[in-house]
């Protein structure tokens, strides 16, 4: 049964607590999204009642919850519409990412090839790719954004040649709310034989993400924001390429035989998974998908539209304020960027925060799209299902209370 997205708030026991004596309005989710009664009950049950470590006891309580971690596995392959072999829990995205820099690049770059990236890209999937560049002679280009604040297309295929290997890109923007045509780009993307990473931290949990579609060849993105708990995160990798890349970290349960001089690994998934992993975190992720297919795509991407379309145009209403991002008529994430002439984002966020609401100021991990920018920071909206009207009208009055006492 559908659950309705009206009352989907009420789930949000953090939603409930006070901010500077104000109720909260809670708009900093590209940073962490609320979890639901539904994800912690299930965390404090696992605890209680499931509590031991996979993939190794023959006792029934361990044999019982490694099925279940193996059924998140499934349940993420299903999210992703991939198989449960080529899902690998990590710590996040930023993991994920660093793990295709680390291991897989290796594997496809020569000295003197390509790396292609975009000016839009959080620091979890830019700095990886500086590192790697250096360290195997390639050379890094980047993919900058037209007037609509999107990637200029024309540019990125431009770039793309026979020396592009890897081709790394954000499905949404965390700072523009930009869009990517991932498909689209995957498909010039192998038309010259280079491999496809799509950072999805932004784009899972606000979208349906069909990897088969997409046809990427790894995907990453994190538990904590898609509504379950921090400290896991998703790998997904083309199941042939997972085979070819060398496993991150050495250790328990991801061999199949060690002797004094070499050992022989296990296949992927195992050999991706060293040591005791973070598995309430992976059942707990589990709960989180499930909550998010309780509500159905339909209802929070209309939310969520919804929540873009009447704050963006009532931000821009009012003067001195600049949206950094693609107009609102264009495919936008729930991501509202911006600023205040002659105010620094950390006041104008000061200013909003005494009102209950929060939102973040900064560079967003972002600092090469700042400087594309020309600005040094903005303040950001970021909105979930959760959000409502109220909380729309408590940020725009909010601005205007700053704009008038710093007399902008
Ligand atoms: N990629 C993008 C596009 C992101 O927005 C973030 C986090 C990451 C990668 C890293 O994710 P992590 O879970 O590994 O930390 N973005 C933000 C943000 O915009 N504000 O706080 C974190």
């Amino acid at each position: 049964m559908v659950k309705d997205i009206a009352t989907a708030r009420n789930d949000f026991p953090l939603l409930k607590t006070q901010m500077n004596q104000e109720s909260l309005t809670y708009l900093d989710n590209a940073a962490t999204t609320q979890k639901p009664q539904a994800v912690i009950e299930r965390l404090v049950d696992y605890y209680q009642t499931e509590n031991v470590n996979v993939q190794r006891g023959v006792y029934a309580l361990a044999q019982a919850t490694t099925a279940k971690y193996e059924q998140v596995r499934q349940q993420v392959a299903d999210f992703l519409h991939a198989q449960a072999d080529e899902i690998i829990f990590t710590r996040g995205t930023t993991t994920s990412l660093n793990w295709v820099a680390q291991s897989f690049a290796p594997t496809v770059i020569q000295p003197g090839d390509e790396i292609l990236i975009t000016i839009m890209e959080h620091h979890s999937n830019l700095v990886p790719w500086q590192i790697v560049a250096k360290k195997l002679g390639a050379h890094l280009r980047y993919v900058e954004l037209n007037d609509q604040a999107e990637l200029d297309l024309a540019q990125l295929q431009a770039n793309l040649n026979q020396r592009t290997k890897i081709v790394a890109l954000t499905q949404v923007s965390n700072v523009l709310g930009t869009i990517n045509p991932i498909k689209q780009i995957t498909a010039w993307a192998h038309q010259v034989g280079a491999y496809v990473v799509v950072d999805g931290a932004q784009a899972a949990g606000h979208m349906p993400v069909d990897v088969q579609a997409l046809d990427c060849d790894f995907y990453a993105f994190s538990g904590h924001k898609v509504y379950g708990p921090t400290g896991i995160g998703v790998l997904y990798g083309k199941a042939a390429l997972l085979q070819q890349m060398p496993p991150v970290e050495y250790g328990g349960e991801m061999i199949n035989r060690v002797t004094r001089q070499s050992t022989d690994f296990k296949a992927a998934p195992a050999k991706f998974e060293a040591g005791t992993m973070p598995i309430a975190q992976v059942i707990g992720l589990g709960a989180a998908l499930d909550y998010l297919t309780s509500l159905g795509w339909s209802q929070i991407e209309a939310q969520e539209q919804h929540l873009v379309q009447l704050a963006g145009s009532q931000l821009q209403a009012i003067p001195g304020i600049t949206l950094y991002g693609p107009p609102l008529s264009k495919p936008h994430a729930p991501v509202l960027s911006f600023n205040l002439t002659g105010v620094h984002p950390h006041d104008l966020a000061t200013v909003l925060d005494s009102q209950g609401v929060a939102v973040r100021a900064g560079h967003h991990c972002a600092q090469p799209l700042m400087a594309a920018l020309q600005v040094s920071a903005t303040a950001r909206a970021s909105f979930a299902f959760y959000n409502n009207d109220q909380d729309v009208q408590r940020l725009i009055t909010a601005v205007k209370l700053a704009k008038e006492f710093f007399q902008a």
